[in-house]
């Protein structure tokens, strides 16, 4: 028994001695489910953290808005109450309009188009964190949105009256232009408000829909291909501004790491996850003519909206964007 007692302690100390004094326990709250393909990347980023910086910041994620809910993330992190998290962008298009540049209906649709956006877009973002003191350190898109629904729906007319679920301004926007009932509900909140009928209908990605198992409720998902929305994950500057150089360098590196296999992943699910919606039983496919011609002249009028709100800098955004094609 003292053999082991002994054998224990050296043990202990040879870990305590392995660990730098300075260790540091990063705690990153992430909104979406651990099985979300965010949150499976948000995990590898922060391993390679921890094992990078040899254990000096060990990041722990903490999945499904267990720590904090998505809408809290943001403000969690500029407070110091969380040092680093991931969050939706466009979640914060209510403070200003620019945040929601990639949730503008038709207007990037295709993972390519997605990434000469954020191009466009990337140093307005990144100033306007700045100046809510944080820094950014990776952004990864969703696959294209759709429409889900309980029923078959061919047209706008079709939509009337329909309880929506909504997950940002713009979202609450389509369905008050479609004439639906907009009620904005946190991802890992769906499959219950599905199942209790306090919504009968959403736009997302097949990701989402597949994640929440959406198919217990709903019946219907068309891929209209609307717009691709983005998580990015930040870090409170001040917490950033502490960092070593060295351990910058490694975080960055991990940045870019996890922004490259979030978008692999990205891909690779877009067909994987419409797939799982069918197998559970789903018809998904392309929306009609007409439902599709309806939906962009609605995007036309919520792009014109939100040139109007985002100012000369959300036209440059789109103007550059415009230059690359
Ligand atoms: N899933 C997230 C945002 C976009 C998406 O595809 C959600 O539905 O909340």
């Amino acid at each position: 028994m003292k053999k082991l007692t002994n054998l224990l302690a050296a043990t202990a100390l040879t870990a305590a001695a392995a660990l730098p004094v300075a260790a540091e326990k990063w705690d990153m709250p992430m909104a979406y489910s651990a099985s979300n393909f965010h949150s499976a990347t948000g995990a590898e980023f922060a391993k390679c953290v921890t094992t990078g910086t040899g254990g000096e910041i060990e990041i722990v994620t903490h999945p499904s808005g267990s720590l904090f809910k998505g809408a809290d993330i943001k403000r969690a992190i500029q407070t110091g109450q969380a040092p680093i998290g991931e969050r939706l962008l466009s979640g914060h298009q209510n403070e200003n309009a620019l945040f929601g540049f990639d949730s503008i209906p038709f207007l990037a649709t295709s993972f390519d188009d997605s990434a000469k956006l954020w191009d466009a877009a990337k140093p307005s973002i990144e100033n306007l964190l700045a100046e809510q003191n944080l820094t950014l350190l990776y952004a990864v898109p969703w696959p294209p949105q759709g429409l889900y629904f309980k029923d078959e729906v061919n047209s706008v007319a079709d939509m009337k009256g329909i309880k929506f679920r909504s997950y940002n301004n713009a979202t609450s926007r389509l369905a008050e232009l479609t004439g639906m009932l907009p009620v904005t509900i946190e991802a890992a909140e769906i499959s219950q408000a599905f199942a209790t009928g306090v919504a009968d209908s959403m736009v997302s990605s097949g990701s989402t829909g597949y994640d929440r198992k959406v198919w217990e409720s709903l019946d219907y998902f068309y891929e209209v291909d609307a717009w691709l929305p983005r998580n990015y994950v930040m870090v409170n500057s001040d917490i950033w501004a502490g960092v070593s150089d060295a351990n910058k360098n490694v975080i960055k590196a991990c940045a870019e790491l996890a922004e490259y296999a979030g978008n692999w992943r990205a891909k690779e699910y877009t067909g994987f996850t419409l797939q799982g919606l069918r197998d559970g039983g789903m018809t998904v496919g392309p929306a009609s003519e007409q439902m599709t011609n309806e939906l962009k002249e609605i995007g036309v009028t919520m792009t014109n909206e939100w040139l109007e709100a985002a100012g000369d800098e959300g036209k440059a955004i789109v103007d550059a964007f415009n230059a690359q094609q």
